[in-house]
């Protein structure tokens, strides 16, 4: 692992730390559970996103760290309530029992709610230290609010859970999964993007590259559901085929899945092409393909 991967890691952890309550504060039960769940030993990859592109263009980690923390809130809550009963039913997350076993249902839908809304929070309230301008403070709220709202993860959400059990088709995964879970990982490097005041020129290859790397977490993500043993995933291994859910391999097969991947990550660096300084971010992609990150 690159050390630069472990330093804004680190960095995400202090910033996390710093804006959440701290364990024992009223209503202790609430904010346990959303502690739990946020530090429980994700990966940091969208946060990780925003700090490298804002790096890229110039910008240091203190004019993009709110929307890096923002980022990180709504991926635990999307975390939370996607493990609950009327979703996936899963008891296991990271290695850990999910915040729903943990805690209890109530708990843990509130503690998804509470980081969700705690995330624009953050984004918008000047005094947490986000040095951009108003308007740039406009444009990344409402960048989140579409990325994590209808016509993006949770649209991807409600079309996932309506596809299950049908025949898969290349325009059905597609849809799942440029809104499910390309849509917040695109945001992440907008968001960057928009905290290092991004030129047009850069702003289209950035989001190209966050575009393309969206779909390919998600394309390594299924294949590993079907490839990888339960303890290396820290969920149940081959939840996805039981459950008849709508996957590149059940689509393409796991070859030409593995090949699409490639295929996705070497398009993501290309896009990269016209920004300087972005050796981090083609690193970042093929990380994913190798999914160490
Ligand atoms: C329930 C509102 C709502 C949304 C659900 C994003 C999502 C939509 C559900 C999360 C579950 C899931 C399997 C999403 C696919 C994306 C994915 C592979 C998430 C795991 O992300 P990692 O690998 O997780 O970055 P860590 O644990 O490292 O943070």
């Amino acid at each position: 692992m690159p050390a630069f991967l472990e330093d804004y890691r680190a960095q995400v952890d202090r910033a996390l730390e710093k804006i959440m309550p701290p364990e024992g504060t009223n209503p202790s039960r609430l904010v346990s559970a959303m502690r739990y769940s946020l530090f429980a030993g994700g990966k940091r990859i969208r946060p990780i996103l925003v700090l490298s592109s804002a790096s890229c263009l110039g910008a240091g980690s203190d004019s993009a760290m709110s929307a890096a923390c923002a980022v990180e809130l709504i991926h635990t809550y999307s975390l939370i309530h996607d493990d609950l009963p009327a979703m996936d039913d899963d008891d296991f997350r990271r290695g850990k029992p999910t915040c729903h076993r943990a805690y209890d249902e109530g708990t843990a839908i509130l503690a998804g709610d509470a980081l969700l809304t705690l995330a624009f929070e953050i984004l918008s309230n000047s005094e947490t230290g986000h040095p951009v301008s108003p308007e740039v403070r406009v444009r990344m709220i409402a960048a989140l609010a579409k990325a994590a709202g209808w016509r993006g993860m949770i649209g991807g959400q409600q079309v996932d859970m309506d596809s299950e059990g049908q025949v898969p088709t290349q325009p059905m995964v597609e849809y799942i999964h440029t809104h499910k879970t390309g849509a917040m990982l695109r945001c992440s490097v907008l968001l960057g993007a928009l905290a290092g005041g991004a030129d047009d020129e850069e702003l289209k290859g950035l989001k190209r590259y966050g575009e393309k790397l969206g779909l390919a977490f998600q394309v390594v993500d299924d294949i590993l559901d079907m490839t990888a043993s339960t303890e290396a995933m820290g969920k149940d291994h081959g939840s996805d085929k039981a459950r008849g859910k709508i996957t590149y391999p059940a689509v393409f097969g796991l070859d030409e899945s593995r090949q699409r991947a490639r295929k996705l990550i070497d398009e993501a660096r290309e896009a990269l092409a016209p920004i300087e300084n972005s050796e981090q971010l083609a690193d970042i992609a093929e990380f994913v393909l190798l999914r160490r990150l």
